[in-house]
C-alpha cells in the first residue's frame, strides 16, 4: 500500500465522532498514573500555522484550560507561548514540551522562536500544524478591508467551497486558503532546516480546528449527514497527499515534499490529519456571525483522541 494511502486511511475513523458514528478507538482521556521509576525522555513539539487558525486556543485546550463554563474573550496571543503539558500513554505519563510558533513568520518573536527551537541543532520532534478550512480569524481591520477589496468568494465548483454560507464568509475563506498555503511553505522551510540537523523519529499531525463551524446547517438530518460526509472527504483530499502526486492540492504537494525530504522512514506511521475542537465560538467577519455547531461532548471526545495521539506518537508508536 502506498505510504499516503495508509495516512488517508485513518481519516474516516478520526472524523467519525463528527459524523455521529461511533468509532472503536478510545476517546476518553487516558490518565494512568502508573508509578514510573525512570524519568522519561521529554519530547518537544511545535504548534505551527498561520495567524488566526486556532493555535493558542489549541495550546490552552491541551492544557485543559478551556473546560470550565467561564466565557472566553478572544484576543490576540502573547508573543511567546511555551509550556509543558502531560499526556498519558499505555507506557505511563509523558511530558511534552510545547512551543507555539507565532503565525506572523516575519516578525521578531517568530525569528526568536526560530533561533531557539529550529536552529543551532535544535528541532522539534513533533509538529502539530494547524489549519482551519478557511475559518481563520482575521484579526486586524486593515486586513479585513483588504479581503473585502481584493478577493471574491470561492468558486462554488471549488471542492473547498461552502456555497450555503454568506458570501462575505466565503470571501474570507478564499483569502485564508491562500494564506494557509503561503504559511505552510514558510513553515516547511524552517522544518527542513531544523530536521537536516537532527536524526531520529519525527511525527506530524495536521490539526483541523473549528470543525464545529463546518458541520452542515441543513435541518434535514439525512441530507445534513450526506453534506458532512462530502465536506470531510473534501477536507482530507485537500490537506493530504493523493494516490497520485498529480492529484495533490497545492497544500498536499507541500506536505508530500516535506515528508519526502525528511524521509518517510523517520515518520513511520506517525502522520495524521485530525479534527479537534478547542472551544466553540462563533466565526465573525464583517458583522456576519456564524454560530458553532456540535456539543461539548463532541469537543471532549475529539480533544481526548487528539491528546492521546500526541502521547502515542511521542512514544514512537
Ligand atoms: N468555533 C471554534 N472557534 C475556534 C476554535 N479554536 C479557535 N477558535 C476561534 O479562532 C480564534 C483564533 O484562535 P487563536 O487560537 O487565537 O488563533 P492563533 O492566532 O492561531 O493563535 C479564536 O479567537 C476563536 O474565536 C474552535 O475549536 N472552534
Ligand atoms: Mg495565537
Amino acid at each position: 500500500m502506498d505510504y499516503w494511502d495508509a495516512v488517508r486511511g485513518k481519516w474516516p475513523e478520526d472524523c467519525a465522532p463528527l459524523l455521529g458514528r461511533d468509532a472503536p478507538a478510545r476517546d476518553r482521556l487516558v490518565i494512568k498514573r502508573r508509578w514510573n521509576p525512570l524519568p522519561r525522555r521529554q519530547t518537544g513539539m511545535a504548534i505551527t500555522g498561520m495567524p488566526g487558525t486556532g493555535k493558542s486556543f489549541l495550546h490552552q485546550a491541551l492544557r485543559r484550560r478551556l473546560e470550565g463554563d467561564d466565557p472566553i474573550t478572544p484576543r490576540e496571543s502573547p508573543n511567546y507561548e511555551k509550556d509543558r503539558f502531560v499526556t498519558a500513554t499505555d507506557q505511563g505519563k509523558r511530558h511534552i514540551e510545547l512551543v507555539v510558533v507565532p503565525g506572523q513568520k516575519f516578525s521578531d518573536p517568530a525569528e526568536r522562536t526560530r533561533e531557539r527551537y529550529f536552529a543551532n541543532g535544535r528541532a522539534p520532534t513533533g509538529v502539530v500544524h494547524v489549519v482551519s478550512w478557511g475559518f481563520s480569524k482575521i484579526w486586524d481591520e486593515n486586513t479585513q478591508d483588504v479581503v473585502r477589496g481584493i478577493s471574491g468568494p470561492l468558486d462554488p465548483a471549488d471542492p473547498r467551497a461552502m456555497p450555503q454560507l454568506p458570501e462575505v464568509v466565503e470571501q474570507a475563506r478564499a483569502f485564508t486558503f491562500q494564506r494557509e498555503l503561503d504559511d505552510l511553505a514558510t513553515t516547511c522551510t524552517w522544518l527542513r532546516g531544523a530536521w537536516d540537523a537532527s536524526t531520529g523519529p519525527l511525527w506530524l499531525i495536521i490539526a483541523l480546528t473549528m470543525p464545529d463551524l463546518l458541520l452542515s446547517r441543513l435541518v434535514d438530518g439525512a441530507a445534513a449527514r450526506r453534506a458532512d460526509e462530502a465536506t470531510f472527504a473534501a477536507v482530507a483530499a485537500h490537506y493530504l497527499p493523493a494516490a497520485h502526486p498529480a492529484h495533490d492540492s497545492g497544500f498536499a504537494a507541500e506536505v508530500r515534499a516535506l515528508v519526502n525530504y525528511a524521509g518517510e522512514n523517520r515518520f513511520g506511521t506517525r502522520i495524521a490529519l485530525m479534527p479537534v475542537i478547542s472551544y466553540r465560538l462563533p466565526f465573525t467577519f464583517r458583522g456576519v456571525s456564524l454560530p458553532p455547531l456540535g456539543g461539548d461532548d463532541l469537543r471532549a471526545r475529539l480533544m481526548s483522541r487528539f491528546s492521546n495521539r500526541i502521547g502515542v506518537y511521542g512514544d514512537g508508536g
